[in-house]
């Protein structure tokens, strides 16, 4: 049987091979949640970038630049990292270079992996089907904050796990650990989530509904997949 495991921070990544793997990067708050949004409302391509200066250097290629720090939007940037941002109808068939704090550099670390996928609350089903069907060894890389563990990337973790036991041997108790966590938080997902550090940083940044969108499951189907450096579906 294959196998999942967990990589609860980037910073652990050297603890885990990617080589041969379904690696997914799970940023729930918000730059997973932003990009699957934007791929369901017909973004074309997302170029992950984890510095701001090359993200900014993609303007002179045609992309539209976005990203954030520290949560928010880059001041000369065409969008920050709100989902909502996401949804707008200009944005069809639209290249964008996105920057973040954890999220895009998280898929930096990923690379060398069979496979990277991007996975969020919102097309959580659609992931697991597509790991399903990859039947590699899955490795789900949480993008945390700074190197540390955060809650809503966890969480995700233990729904994805939950779905694929059975399925999947588990590689370690990170796994096991994040699936007993989903158990607590699943009966009051936005609830469970109002504590984490994250949530208190976006609400002192006046961002309240970013959350609730983020925390909606199988809104979409769409799998962004990275595909020679470029999200594509
Ligand atoms: O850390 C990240 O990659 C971002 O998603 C953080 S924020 O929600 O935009 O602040």
């Amino acid at each position: 049987m294959k196998t999942i495991d967990v990589c609860l921070s980037p910073d652990l990544m050297h603890l885990y091979a990617v080589e041969g793997k379904s690696v997914v990067v799970v940023d729930i708050l918000r730059a997973t949640s932003s990009m699957v949004t934007g791929f369901a409302h017909g973004v074309s391509g997302i170029y992950p970038v984890a510095k701001l200066e090359d993200c900014r250097a993609m303007k002179a290629k045609g992309y539209l630049i976005a990203g954030e720090r520290e949560g928010e939007k880059v001041p000369d940037f065409d969008l920050g990292n709100s989902p909502f941002e996401y949804m707008a109808p200009e944005l069809t068939g639209k290249l964008i270079a996105l920057t973040t704090t954890n999220g895009t550099q998280a898929i930096a670390k990923s690379l060398g992996a069979a496979e990277i996928i991007i996975g969020a609350f919102l097309n959580l089903s659609a992931v697991a089907e597509h790991l399903i069907k990859s039947n590699n060894d899955i490795l789900i890389i949480c993008a945390g904050w700074k190197g540390k563990v955060n809650l809503e990337d966890t969480v995700f973790a233990g729904a994805l796990v939950d779905k694929l036991t059975g399925k999947f041997s588990l590689g370690c108790d990170a796994p096991l650990a994040a699936r007993h966590l989903y158990t607590c938080a699943k009966g009051d997902l936005i609830g469970f989530l109002n504590e984490s550090s994250h949530v208190k940083r976006l609400n002192k940044l006046n961002i309240h509904d970013d959350m609730r969108f983020c925390c909606t499951i199988d809104k979409y189907k769409v799998v962004p997949v990275l595909k020679d450096g470029l999200l594509v579906v």
